[in-house]
């Protein structure tokens, strides 16, 4: 008699946060009582998975968007981005004249040199994962 043994490899899955990386990232110094700044940045997605780039927070700011600006019929215009995907081994690039996270209503001032922590936020599944970057804050 035979006794066999039955052997259960169970595969245990769970939500692993993907970011992509960043690099030369900065937030446009602005003149003094500015009401409206600008963060620009290279994400790559080195994964194998959609990065799904939901909406930015910074505490710094009252309200945080990330936009598009494009030029329709001649005119300048910025478009609200509901979500931006990054596929995989793909480059997002946000620089002046195109994506960009828009920072309104600076809760104190902010000035060349500081640091400004902007939350970028994910979507993973039915979760949101949030990528914590500090801005360098530059003129360029
Ligand atoms: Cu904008």
């Amino acid at each position: 008699m035979r006794y066999f043994t039955l052997l259960l490899v169970s595969t245990i899955s769970f939500a692993q946060a993907e970011f992509p990386t960043i690099e030369n990232y900065w937030l446009q110094a602005a003149p003094p009582n500015a009401s409206v700044m600008a963060a620009y940045g290279e994400l790559t997605n080195n994964t194998d998975n959609d990065i799904i780039l939901l909406d930015a927070y910074s505490p710094a700011f009252g309200m945080t968007m990330i936009h598009q600006s494009v030029i329709v019929d001649g005119v300048a215009k910025m478009i609200h981005q509901d979500q931006i995907i990054i596929k995989p081994h793909e480059e997002l690039t946000f620089k002046p004249g195109s994506y960009h996270i828009m920072l309104m209503q600076p809760e104190f001032k902010i000035n060349k040199g500081d640091k400004i922590k902007i939350n970028l936020i994910y979507k993973k599944g039915d979760q949101k994962t949030v990528q914590e970057i500090w801005f360098p804050v530059e003129f360029r």
